[in-house]
């Protein structure tokens, strides 16, 4: 467990946990760290070719998951996959069964997991607190299930220490950003980023679907948009872009691991793939060249223009209906050619398309200045951000400071992928901090939680993205998952480093940080 509890406030369950907090070594590798966490490791639940999965009747959604484990576990403990069946009560000997149940005190997202040399139990309020102790049940599985067949055989047989764990997250907002339009990632590449949120019990993928080196999702009313302005990426080669069937496949893969995808199309600036695509969104009527550099800040769309916000309008349009999540990112940010009376009637303006078609608008913190409804969102990223205003008016913060959570800022002046015009984001710089203290004029209950973006301006390809997102992804999971009292950099560090032969069987490209104690 990560910090030393006392027997009684496991045995407290449901309630939220008051634990004495004496640092100790951990005694598991789960990341992000439960709230509350009793294991035995002496006793331990054993897969064998008998092992069932056992889920409720007539509940389709918890049937999926109870496949979804099946298919995980997969030929690890016997010739076939294990069985997905009906409960019984009693429940089988070793079956692990999913179990719906009002948990009031766990919330949405909570869930109980119990090992015993038995029968493993997950209970949950909903689908996703399932969905959540499975990641954690998988977690306490020997690294190798992941993927290697040679280390499978050697590690057999599998099995699980039993344990007794409540959890819950701390903040509803646990995301990481792509930047899919500075270099373009496939779909398959997208869809291996989703299963990587997934172990570390993140729920946002945020993607910025536009910027002016390419325009990245098909939008039927305004083809040149993919057709001309998806052609280049960042250094001259060929970009992509994504149809809308792709787009829908990457939000049903993404909601099957109860993530929520968030569009960004980017504006008034951070759009030169646009006005290259039409010559009318310019106000010069003009349309401009392609661009491959990384400057920023230099494009404008025409906000006195009335075609200007016809096409927001169908872009908001297509992309909302293809978004069956309620969010809808503008951007916003970095606007160097507008006065600050323009900017804000354009944002105005804009958050009124974006709420007709019945979507909450997520903007930069630049929105921050403008005349924001209480339900819009700001997104921090700047130092010199000051979000006091609209957070006093209601409206909700996400936190994503450059220097601790963006994760294309360099690890260190060595690394060679990377920007650090925000410094240098060791893991743990990017772990050890505290949201509730990040900023005197954010108190706690304003912020809806922690994301982190990976811009890629100098990342090619997911091997580049893995690079730079892993370990540090894990740290800010931790960060939004798990209560400040049961975090600390020197448990975490170590954790982490029992954690890495989980992600070398994963086959991804993480980065070997001097910081953490790597075990072989
Ligand atoms: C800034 C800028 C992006 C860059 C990124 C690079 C925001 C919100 N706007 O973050 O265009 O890609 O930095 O770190």
């Amino acid at each position: 467990m990560a910090v030393g509890l006392s027997l009684s406030s496991c045995a407290s369950r449901g309630r939220p946990v008051q634990p004495e907090v004496t640092p100790v070594a951990p005694t598991h590798e789960v990341i992000p760290a439960p709230v509350s966490a009793h294991l035995l490791p002496n006793d331990r639940f054993v897969l064998t070719p008998d092992t069932t999965i056992a889920v409720p009747a007539g509940n389709d959604r918890v049937a999926r998951l109870g496949q979804y484990l099946s298919d995980f576990i997969g030929l690890i403990a016997g010739p076939a996959a294990p069985p997905v069946e009906t409960a019984t009560n009693p429940p089988k000997p070793g079956s692990i069964s999913l179990e719906i149940a009002s948990r009031p005190s766990l919330g949405p997202e909570g869930y109980e997991l119990t090992i015993s040399p038995e029968r493993v139990s997950i209970v949950a309020n909903e689908p996703a607190g399932l969905f959540y102790g499975l990641q954690t049940f998988r977690q306490l599985l020997p690294p190798a299930v992941e993927y290697e067949a040679a280390r499978v055989d050697e590690a057999r047989p599998i099995s699980a220490p039993a344990a007794q764990i409540v959890d819950q997250p701390r903040f509803a907002w646990r995301g990481s950003m792509l930047d899919v339009a500075r270099h373009f990632l496939s779909v398959d590449e997208v869809l291996r980023y989703i299963d990587l949120m997934a172990l570390y019990k993140l729920n946002r993928l945020h993607l910025h679907l536009s910027d002016d080196q390419g325009w990245r999702i098909e939008i039927t009313s305004w083809p040149n948009l993919t057709v001309h302005g998806g052609r280049t990426e960042v250094g001259g080669t060929p970009g992509g872009f994504y149809t809308q069937a792709d787009y829908r496949r990457m939000v049903e893969y993404a909601a099957e691991r109860f993530i929520t995808i968030v569009p960004e199309i980017d504006m008034p600036g951070h759009t030169n793939a646009a006005l290259a695509s039409y010559a009318e969104l310019n106000c010069d009527g003009v349309a401009r060249p392609l661009y491959t550099g990384i400057e920023v800040g230099f494009s404008s769309l025409c906000v006195g223009k009335d075609v200007t916000y016809r096409f927001i309008d169908d872009v908001v349009r297509e992309i909302g209906a293809l978004t069956p999540g309620p969010y809808f990112h503008v951007g916003g940010d970095e606007v160097k050619t507008l006065t600050a009376d323009d900017y804000a009637r354009f944002i105005e303006r804009v958050q009124g398309i974006v709420q007709r078609h019945g979507k909450v608008m997520l903007g930069w913190d630049e929105v921050a200045a403008t005349s924001l409804s209480p339900t819009s969102v700001v997104q921090v990223w700047r130092p010199e951000a000051n979000p006091a205003d609209a957070v006093a008016k209601g409206t909700k913060v996400i936190l994503s400071p450059a220097s601790r959570v963006y994760l294309d800022m360099k690890y260190d002046p060595e690394t060679a992928l990377g920007l650090n015009w925000a410094g240098y984001v060791a893991v743990r710089t990017a772990y050890d901090w505290d949201p509730a203290s990040f900023s005197a004029a954010i108190r706690e209950s304003a912020i809806l939680g922690v994301e982190a973006p990976v811009w890629s301006e100098t990342l090619a390809n997911i091997r580049d993205v893995e690079y730079m997102a892993l370990p540090r992804l894990a740290a800010v999971a931790e960060v939004g998952w798990s209560p400040a009292s049961q975090r600390s950099w020197e448990e975490f560090r170590v954790r982490l480093g029992r954690h890495g032969p989980r992600l070398t069987a994963l086959g991804a490209s993480f980065k070997r940080v001097a910081e953490v104690p790597w075990q072989p």
